[in-house]
């Protein structure tokens, strides 16, 4: 409530901050969570939680009037929609050159990502964080990560013939046909749940197409790992629909100044609460938004020049390739990826193959490439605005583009395909408009110290994907929350006892 003090304040109910929670919870510590999100735990009219794929609705995006779906068209027809304003679970946030996708409640991004849960290779690891040790990265906090997360792998026997994992199948037989390695990859997905999904014994989910607005079985969200553990201790308070805009020095710690949210997006309330110490855990844009406005805006000058420095989009960029008619990739398509192209040190990128999940047979291979981009955004200020800008250029993909083509333009000549042109607009090959992977701005042993200490204000801490210099060789959440367990075990036991 308005004027309560509280010893740890997090922002943000993501990776970091459901790690950063559930363990100072464990070491005896109150812990207040601040998500701008919805809690995601009532049911709408319609019995579900979280709306399809196929259809989204009020609930699909952070306050939008109409959709903006990753894939924007088929047969190069614009397929959005007009939706109610609401405070949906799916943010498509625009900076001037690219779309920043995030997940918006508690859980964060669990509540929409494709859960693919991927260890980085030991030998990439020093150019993702070269001032953190790989001996302790590798042998206590990525597999501490992975058992928080329940990481698993599909079973690849029922892998072989089960319908909804054909499209994987395609592009495992036409990586290897052209030599390029497909790896299995582990899920937070329920396999188990999925079996039985594919049997009809259960009410469907993944095999439903259900993903990016939510998945309503099967996926272990931090909501069933993390923060289900962390709210166990009693020690962990939540409180939804609550967006942080301001902290800055107070007596007895920081005052942190919140807006309560209704489901319009309207502001019904502004509360102060005074914290001993707070982890800024928004997400890589969150965190590096707050931070940099708020030292541009007087409220934390002392943060030093690095803040809002070293983002980058992991990469991302999206194509589709046409099959022939002998090579169909199913009509159910479960909606849970399994497993990617490795060609990262040869080209540069690694391929997840991912599905298309509309119900009907397109004869199409989607793949999402992570690339090693070398090309870094800064965040600043823009006082006129009154906002944080981006300063992230479209053309900038275009080193991710030959990236990903050192896979396609092979698997296209070794097979006599051509690349999709319908799915990203009337002729147009590659979606190098959005990221899913959001990554940096507050980098570790530059705007913090090597634990994610912000310099020039002792009891501030980062711990979420703004730490990481915007690469991560995979897909990040694994790599943000294993980095978490190692910041939250130090700050524990050096900053707490
Ligand atoms: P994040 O999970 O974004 O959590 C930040 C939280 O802070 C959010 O809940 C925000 O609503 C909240 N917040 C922000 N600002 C404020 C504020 N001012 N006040 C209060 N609350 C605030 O951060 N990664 C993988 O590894 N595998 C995948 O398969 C995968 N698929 C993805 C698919 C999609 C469609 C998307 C969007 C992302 C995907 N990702 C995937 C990326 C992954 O979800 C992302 O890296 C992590 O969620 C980032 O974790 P953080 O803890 O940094």
């Amino acid at each position: 409530g308005d004027g309560a003090h509280v010893p740890v304040l997090v922002i943000g109910t993501g990776y970091g901050g459901s790690v950063a929670a559930l363990r100072l919870a464990q070491a005896g510590v109150d812990v207040q969570m601040i998500e701008m999100g919805m809690a995601w735990d009532t049911p709408g009219s319609d019995g579900k939680i979280f709306c399809n794929t196929t259809a989204p609705d009020y609930r699909s995006y952070w306050l939008r009037t109409k959709t903006k779906q990753p894939l924007s068209n088929f047969f190069g027809i614009p397929i959005d929609k007009d939706i109610p304003r609401y405070t949906g679970i799916l943010d498509a946030e625009d900076f001037s050159g690219i779309t920043v996708y995030q997940g918006r409640g508690v859980g964060g991004g669990s509540l929409v990502n494709g859960g693919m849960a991927v260890t980085p290779k030991r030998e990439n690891f020093g150019a993702i964080l070269p001032s953190v040790n790989p001996d302790e990265m590798y042998n206590t906090y990525y597999p501490r990560a992975n058992a928080g997360l329940g990481s698993g792998l599909i079973d690849p026997a029922w892998f072989d013939t089960v319908d909804c994992y054909q499209f994987a199948r395609v592009g495992r037989k036409q990586a290897q046909r052209s030599g390029f390695p497909f790896e299995f990859v582990p899920d937070v997905y329920d396999w188990d749940y999925m079996k039985q999904e594919a049997a009809g014994t259960v009410p469907k989910s993944a095999v439903a197409g259900e993903i990016l607005y939510g998945n309503n079985y099967g996926k272990k969200s931090l909501q069933k790992t993390y923060l289900a553990q962390a709210k166990s201790t009693g020690r962990v308070t939540i409180s939804p629909l609550h967006r942080v805009t301001s902290v800055s020095p107070g007596s007895g710690g920081y005052t942190v100044v919140i807006e309560q949210l209704n489901t319009s997006g309207d502001v019904t309330a502004t509360k102060t609460v005074t914290s001993a110490k707070v982890f800024f855990a928004a997400g890589s844009v969150g965190t590096s938004k707050l931070l940099v406005k708020l030292k541009a805006t007087g409220a934390l000058p002392n943060l030093n020049g690095e803040i809002g420095r070293g983002w980058g989009d992991n990469g991302n960029v999206m194509c589709g390739r046409a099959n022939y008619l002998w090579d169909p990739t199913g009509k159910v398509q479960a909606s849970i990826p399994c497993g990617g192209i490795d060609n990262w040190n040869a080209g540069g990128a690694f391929a997840e193959v991912a599905p298309l999940p509309t119900g009907i047979e397109t004869y199409a291979s989607f793949y999402l490439s992570i690339t090693k981009n070398p090309n870094r955004g800064t965040f600043s200020w823009n006082p006129a605005a009154g906002r944080v800008d981006l300063d992230w250029q479209t053309a900038w993909k275009q080193a991710s583009i030959d990236m990903a083509k050192t896979i396609f333009d092979k698997i296209n000549a070794t097979e006599g395909t051509i690349y999709r042109t319908d799915l990203f607009g009337v002729y147009k090959i590659w979606n190098d408009t959005l990221t899913y992977h959001p990554l940096g701005g507050a980098v570790l042993n530059k705007a913090t110290d090597n634990y994610g200490r912000l310099y020039g204000y002792p009891g501030l801490y980062v711990i979420d994907g703004s730490l990481i210099p915007g690469n991560t060789s995979v897909n990040p959440f694994v790599t943000i929350t294993a980095l978490a367990e190692r910041n939250i075990e130090k700050i524990i036991a050096a900053d707490l006892t």
